[in-house]
């Protein structure tokens, strides 16, 4: 395939490839604003180095074995936001009262640097003060102790925790008593684990890094890998180069998806040339894709039967269904019971379209499926996973090379984390594991959730809030409600390297405890210490710091998590402190009680780390019947909650809630979204021109977004700027966290309790006056 493409025209204004010199442009700009620029430079050559760090980035993963340096956009953006020079220690605190740093942006609060000391919140005064570590620890204990049960208590983790932090935080918050653990993964890739689990017994992708290079075909569905797994994009292209079908499905043509230059490939650079990453565009409805799976199923039956009538090859793997799965009759007549009608209607696709996806699928021997964000956050996420296995099923495309289920994970280590067991449904073995190793009576009854713990913090069910790391308040849905929530803890704490809004909605006592960066070197009584992360194939391997810490303050994460189980519980369990003197001891007891870890220390000498076993890639399947199972789900009767029909309402737009390519979550690197051409605002809402005239509206007006439900609650943002856009009729795209307030806390997916964030009913409105915090306020 030649390298050249003529660039298609599309309304945005961003007429460059992905990556390329776009990128390196951002990137160097980004090590000049850090302040650090040098230091880091030389930090970003240690990035995914066997030496090195593990990028703190995304949970893609890569083969190590050509010893590269590899990094992307994004993947600097994240070293350089951590290795900032600037800091916030106790004078910022005192030159600054917390009401007043509420009125600042997410981008302001985290631009002013690393923090550097303990802080203790001061009502009278409105002031962080400076505490002792030991303060801090017997603070938290006090509160804990006095709980009449540890039920009340919260403890959050966000998904960039070490195996080591989370193993111990796990440890200690059941030996304190609870499995109350929400986490950013009830609100990320829930339904994959949850559907995948039923489905082929295992809750993760099973395919690996090199599986993308013998694939006949890649399907990516609702992932944005240009902004969010950069470094996903040279498979693709690789892929595209070798003839290799890329279908994507998504409603916005991403940039990423479409070119990619490559940033360290110094001809195409020079020649400005990119490579397309893509061989077929669909653009479903928001939720469609559920409906656009169940169409291919539905030609891949026609065509099979078709096939048996002419005694032609069969289109089913017939050998894979026999011996492997069970209930394909059931879900061929579910196939056969959804109307052609009904299939279009809700994916928002053609016949034709389907069927040319159907063929792509079909004349594939291999084919791996990607997924994210744009499948997980739907109420119908479950079901929607479960049909993309089952499509994989009917032609035997899991547990063999090149082919199988990749659902794409976001923080680099939230997969880890969950086979730490940060889990608020703990499997029973892991329990079992623990109560024999450690001599202590498990909590068995299950824990809250993301959204439940909300809801028991605004009944004051529950009351001391503790994160691991995130943004709590502003990941979260129904941000108002969900603030208000906060505010009535007794005791708030959080643990974190940057100020962001979660340290500012406190509790009646509150703690900004700082730590260790993955980038720093984490100096402990035995000698400076790695930590170990999984990525998204299931490859554990070491991280070792590079940097020198940003404060002599500054503890690790393990050393705080110690901290505040010996001050709670004293050498109960376990001996804390030897534990953070060297974390190859945590690793050992890792090694005691989670499957896959046996031997730990010493697989991870090989380069590379190791690959922890998954089942369902070696065709074994851990499910209720031995055997990878079909569901015969409907498709939901209407995408559009009962809580929004019941009303008689009807929305203007429905509203799906995205990342920008200069954010990590709620974390704001600056205020461009390069790719989709949008510079220096992000208060925008990206809608169809004809949607734009539909309702009365011209490009560029000021509108507030109001989302609808049942429970009379006015739920409205203001003063978003329309940005007329290639973006399917019915439908609006805005950046969170700016629009969670707009997700109400019981819109969440079956089973999941995951926020529809990608499925918001909406009406627009002139936009009100307001006292509305600007994001330029830095
Ligand atoms: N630089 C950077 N990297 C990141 C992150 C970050 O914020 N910044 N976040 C990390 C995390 S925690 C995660 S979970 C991942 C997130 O990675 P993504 O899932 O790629 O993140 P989103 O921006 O939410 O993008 C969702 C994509 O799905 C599409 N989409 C939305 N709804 C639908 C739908 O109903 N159907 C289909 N087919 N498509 C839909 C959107 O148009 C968009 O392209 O990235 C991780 N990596
Ligand atoms: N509307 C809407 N809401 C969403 C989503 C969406 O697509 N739309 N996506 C959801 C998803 S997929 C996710 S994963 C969640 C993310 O939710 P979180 O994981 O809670 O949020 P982050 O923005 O990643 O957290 C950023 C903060 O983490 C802290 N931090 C950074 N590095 C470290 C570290 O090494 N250690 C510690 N202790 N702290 C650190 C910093 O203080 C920083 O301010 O948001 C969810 N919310
Ligand atoms: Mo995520």
């Amino acid at each position: 395939m030649s390298g050249k493409k003529t660039a298609r025209q599309y309304v945005r204004q961003y007429e460059g490839p992905a990556a390329g010199w776009g990128a390196l442009k951002s990137v160097a700009r980004n090590w000049l604003a850090s302040e650090n620029g040098l230091k880091n430079l030389r930090a970003m050559l240690k990035t995914n180095q066997d030496q090195g760090f593990d990028c703190p980035g995304c949970a893609w993963g890569e083969s190590r074995e050509d010893g590269l340096v590899k990094f992307c956009e994004n993947g600097a953006k994240a070293v350089n936001w951590e290795a900032s020079g600037r800091t916030v220690g106790p004078e910022f605190f005192a030159r600054h009262r917390v009401s007043d740093l509420t009125r600042q942006s997410d981008y302001w609060l985290e631009y002013q640097g690393r923090l550097t000391h303990p802080m203790r919140y001061d009502a009278e005064t409105d002031h962080y003060v400076e505490t002792s570590w030991d303060e801090a620890f017997g603070l938290i204990a006090r509160h804990l102790n006095e709980l009449e049960s540890p039920n009340q208590a919260e403890f959050y983790t966000s998904g960039r925790a070490s195996n080591e932090a989370a193993f111990l935080y796990q440890l200690f918050v059941r030996a304190y008593g609870t499995n109350n653990f929400p986490d950013c993964s009830n609100m990320c890739h829930e339904a994959s684990g949850l559907g995948m689990k039923d489905s082929v017994g295992v809750g993760k992708g099973t395919v690996v890094f090199d599986d993308f290079a013998k694939a006949d075909a890649i399907f990516i569905l609702g992932q944005n890998p240009g902004t969010n797994h950069p470094r996903m994009l040279e498979p693709l292209r690789e892929a595209v180069q070798r003839g290799a079908q890329v279908v994507c499905f998504n409603p916005l043509k991403e940039r990423g998806l479409e070119r990619f230059q490559h940033p360290q490939h110094p001809l195409e650079m020079l020649s400005n040339d990119s490579e397309p990453t893509n061989t077929a565009y669909f653009r479903p409805a928001l939720g469609g894709d559920m409906a656009v799976m169940r169409g291919i199923a539905k030609y891949l039956l026609a065509w099979e039967r078709q096939a048996r009538e002419r005694n032609d090859a069969p289109v089913f793997d017939h050998d894979f269904l026999q011996q492997h799965t069970d209930g394909l009759d059931a879900y061929l007549s579910a196939i056969d019971g959804t109307s052609w009608d009904q299939i279009v209607g809700q994916s928002g696709l053609s016949l034709e379209e389907l069927e040319t996806a159907a063929k792509m699928y079909r004349q594939a021997e291999r084919v791996i499926m990607c997924w994210a964000m744009g499948i997980t956050q739907h109420r119908h996420s479950v079901a929607t996973v479960q049909e993309i296995v089952n499509l994989q099923l009917l032609r035997g495309n899991v547990g063999k090379p090149g082919a199988g289920l990749s659902p794409v994970r976001g923080h680099s280590n939230v997969q880890g984390d969950r086979t730490m067991g940060i889990d608020e449904k703990p499997p029973e073995g892991l329990l079992n594991a623990l109560e024999k190793r450690f001599k202590f009576a498990v909590p068995r009854q299950p824990g809250h959730n993301t959204v439940q713990a909300i809801q028991a913090m605004e009944q004051q069910q529950a009351k001391v809030f503790v994160a691991l790391g995130g943004n709590f308040a502003q990941a979260t849905p129904d941000s108002e409600r969900t603030h208000a929530a906060l505010r009535q803890c007794d005791l708030t704490v959080n643990i974190a390297t940057k100020l962001n809004r979660s340290h500012l909605v406190t509790g009646r006592d509150s703690l900004i405890l700082p730590c260790l960066g993955r980038t720093e070197i984490d100096l402990q009584a035995s000698g400076p210490q790695g930590v170990t992360v999984e990525d998204t194939f299931s490859m554990v391997h070491i991280s070792h710091g590079q940097l020198k810490p940003k404060s002599p303050h500054l503890r690790s994460e393990p050393a705080i998590i110690a901290g505040i189980a010996k001050a709670t519980l004293g050498d109960h369990p376990v001996d804390w402190d030897e534990l953070v003197a060297d974390y190859g001891r945590i690793r050992e007891l890792i090694a005691d009680t989670i499957p896959g870890f046996e031997g730990f220390n010493d697989k991870l000498k090989a380069p590379g780390g190791f690959h922890l076993p998954n089942a369902a890639a070696a065709r074994s399947w851990n499910t209720a019947s031995g055997k990878a199972r079909f569901s015969a789900s409907e498709l939901p009767a209407s995408l559009i909650n009962s809580a929004v029909l019941e009303q008689g309402k009807t929305p203007d737009l429905i509203l799906q809630t995205m990342r920008s390519h200069d954010q990590y979550n709620t974390t704001v690197y600056g205020l461009d979204d390069r790719y989709r051409g949008v510079f220096g605002l992000r208060e925008v809402v990206f809608v169809n021109r004809d949607d734009i005239q539909r309702l009365g509206f011209q490009a560029g007006d000021k509108v507030d977004l109001i989302s609808l439900w049942s429970d009379g609650i006015e739920r409205r943002v203001s003063g978003f700027t329309l940005v007329p856009y290639d973006i399917p009729v019915g439908q609006a795209a805005a950046y969170y966290p700016e629009t969670n307030p707009l997700v109400p806390l019981e819109s969440f997916g079956d089973r999941t309790f995951t926020p529809t964030s990608k499925f918001i009913a909406i009406r627009l409105l002139k936009a009100a006056p307001t006292n509305r915090i600007p994001s330029r306020s830095s």
